[in-house]
C-alpha cells in the first residue's frame, strides 16, 4: 500500500534505503538507462561542481534523478512530465541547518537541467542559476551538490531552466520538492506534521484583454493529487497539526482555506515571524511557503483547498478527516480573499536608516496580439538590465516600484530580506525571500549584503522571468 504521509513515502528516498513501492518501481523503469550508461561510464560526465570537490567523492547523503514519468493525477488524468526520483512532488529533503550535505543530481533528460535550492543562503557554485555562474548538468549527465544547509525552516528545490514558450518545462513541469532543514533547536510542539505542495498544471496560452498572452491551467493539485484522489489526512480532535505549505505552481497565487479552522502562521518562507497571527485564509505566491500550525478543534470530514471554486473543483484541495467521522467532505466558502503580510509584523515596526537606497522599477511593454509582453526592471529587460552593485555588510534598501497592473512575486538568491513598507505603510520582523507586489504599489525591503557572490533577482512568474524580468546583483 501506498504511504499516505508525504512525510513517510518521502523520507525513505535517502541513497542508502529503497523500501517504498513507488520508490521501487521508479528504479525498475530507470533500470534499462541506468544499465546502458554503465557501459560508457564517460556519458556521464562530472560537471565543474564536482570538479571542484575533493578528490575523494563523498557518498551523497540525497540522490535526485531528473526523468520523464507518466503520473496519475487521478485516474481520469494522466500526464507526462519532468519529475525528481519519480515521484511528485519529489523526494522529501530533510536536512539539518549547518550539518553539511551532499546530494548527486542524475539528469536523464534529453536537454541540459539546473536545481535551485530556494531560500537557501550557500554559495554560486551550489546554488543552481545559470545567469549567476552555477553550472548546467547536461543531458545525460550527473554532479554532486554540496552546501551547508542554511538557514532552517521550509525551502525547496526546483528546476532553474527556462521554460521559454516550451509550457512543459521550467516550473510547468513536476520538477520541484520540499527541503525542509531542521533547526538545531527544537522547533516546537506538535502532533502530526502534514505537508501540502500547490501546483497547477496542463498550462496553456490564452489571450488576455488586451490581446497579449497569459497562461492558464487545466487542473490543479495538492501532492501530486487531484482533490478526492489522495488518501485523506487522518487527525485527531485536539490534535496540533504543523503545515509545510509550498505553493509550487509556475504562475498561479492561491488561496487556501480548511473550513471551521484557522492557520497560526509561525514562519514566511522559512523564517519565523514577528507575530504568530491567526488567519482564515492563507496566500501564497508562486515560490511561497508558510509554516502554519492548526488545533484541530471542529470535528468533521473537510477539504483543506483553493478557497476559490474554480481552483478547487479544477483539483486543488485534499481532504481532512476527524477520526470516526465520515460523509461529504466541507469544502471551503469563497470568503474574502484578504491578505496582508504586516498582520504577522512586529506591533511597533522598528527603524532602520538604510546605507544604499535601491529603486527597482517594473513595467511591461505589450509586444502585439498573440504575443507574451516583455518585462522589464528599471526600463530594461533581462539579458540586458543593469546589474545592481552590494556593498558588503551594508544595509540596502529595495524599493520595488511595479508600474504594470499584474502582481508579481519576486524573488531573491542566496538571500532574504526585511519587509521595512507596503503601500506606504511602515513595517519590520517579516523576513521573506519571494515577495508579492501588487499592482501599481511600492514594497520596500532591507537587504543586509552577507553573501558574496553573484545573486539573482527575478519574478517568480515563470512567464514572466522567461520574458526578461530578471536582473543580476553582485557585490562591489
Ligand atoms: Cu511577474
Amino acid at each position: 500500500m501506498i504511504e499516505r504521509k508525504l512525510n513517510s513515502r518521502l523520507t525513505d528516498s535517502r541513497v542508502d534505503s529503497f523500501p517504498s513501492r513507488r520508490k521501487f518501481l521508479y528504479g525498475a523503469s530507470l533500470a534499462a538507462a541506468s544499465l546502458a550508461l554503465s557501459r560508457d561510464e564517460s556519458a556521464f560526465a562530472w560537471t565543474a561542481a564536482s570538479q571542484s570537490a575533493p578528490a575523494q567523492e563523498p557518498v551523497p547523503d540525497y540522490r535526485i534523478e531528473i526523468a520523464e514519468i507518466e503520473w496519475e493525477l487521478s485516474p481520469k488524468k494522466k500526464i507526462r512530465t519532468a519529475a525528481y526520483n519519480g515521484q511528485i512532488p519529489g523526494t522529501l529533503l530533510r536536512v539539518t541547518e549547518g550539518k553539511p550535505v551532499a546530494i548527486e543530481i542524475v539528469n536523464h533528460l534529453d536537454r541540459a537541467e539546473i536545481v535551485h535550492w530556494h531560500g537557501q543562503w550557500i554559495p554560486v557554485e551550489a546554488d543552481g542559476a545559470m545567469e549567476e555562474g552555477s553550472p548546467m548538468i547536461p543531458a545525460g549527465g550527473k554532479t554532486l551538490v554540496q552546501f551547508t544547509p542554511r538557514p532552517a525552516g521550509l525551502h525547496w528545490y526546483h528546476t532553474h531552466a527556462m521554460g521559454n514558450r516550451d509550457l512543459k518545462r521550467g516550473l510547468y513541469s513536476g520538477q520541484f520538492g520540499v527541503l525542509l532543514v531542521d533547526p538545531r533547536s527544537n522547533p516546537g510542539a506538535y502532533d502530526q506534521e502534514q505537508f501540502i505542495v500547490l501546483h497547477d498544471w496542463e498550462a496553456y496560452y490564452s489571450a488576455s484583454g488586451d490581446g497579449s498572452l497569459m497562461v492558464e491551467y487545466v487542473c490543479g493539485s495538492i501532492n501530486g493529487r487531484m482533490l478526492g484522489h489522495d488518501a485523506p489526512i487522518e487527525v485527531r480532535e485536539g490534535q496540533r497539526v504543523l503545515f509545510h505549505i509550498l505553493n509550487a505552481s509556475a504562475t498561479e497565487p492561491h488561496w487556501l482555506a480548511l473550513p471551521g479552522h484557522r492557520f497560526k502562521v509561525l514562519a514566511l518562507d522559512g523564517s519565523p515571524v514577528a507575530t504568530e497571527a491567526s488567519v482564515e485564509t492563507l496566500r501564497l505566491g508562486p515560490a511561497e511557503r508558510i509554516t502554519a500550525m492548526v488545533t484541530m478543534d471542529t470535528p468533521g470530514v473537510f477539504v483543506l483547498g483553493e478557497a476559490r471554486d474554480e481552483f478547487r473543483s479544477a483539483g486543488m484541495g485534499t481532504v481532512i478527516e476527524y477520526a470516526g467521522r465520515t460523509g461529504k467532505p466541507v469544502s471551503p466558502q469563497a470568503g474574502k480573499l484578504k491578505w496582508d503580510y504586516r498582520a504577522f509584523a512586529k506591533a511597533n515596526p522598528a527603524v532602520h536608516t538604510p546605507d544604499v537606497t535601491i529603486p527597482l522599477v517594473f513595467s511591461s511593454r505589450f509586444k502585439g496580439h498573440g504575443a507574451l509582453d516583455k518585462w522589464m526592471i528599471n526600463g530594461k529587460s533581462w539579458p540586458d538590465t543593469d546589474s545592481i552593485v552590494l556593498r558588503e555588510g551594508l544595509r540596502h534598501r529595495l524599493v520595488f516600484v511595479n508600474k504594470s497592473t499584474d502582481d508579481h512575486p519576486v524573488h531573491l538568491h542566496r538571500h532574504n530580506f526585511e519587509l521595512v513598507s507596503i503601500r506606504g505603510a511602515a513595517t519590520s520582523g517579516v523576513h521573506k525571500d519571494v515577495v508579492i507586489v501588487e499592482a501599481g504599489t511600492t514594497v520596500e525591503a532591507d537587504l543586509l549584503a552577507t553573501n558574496r557572490g553573484n545573486t539573482l533577482f527575478h519574478c517568480h512568474q515563470q512567464d514572466h522571468m522567461d520574458s526578461g524580468f530578471m536582473a543580476l546583483f553582485r557585490y562591489a
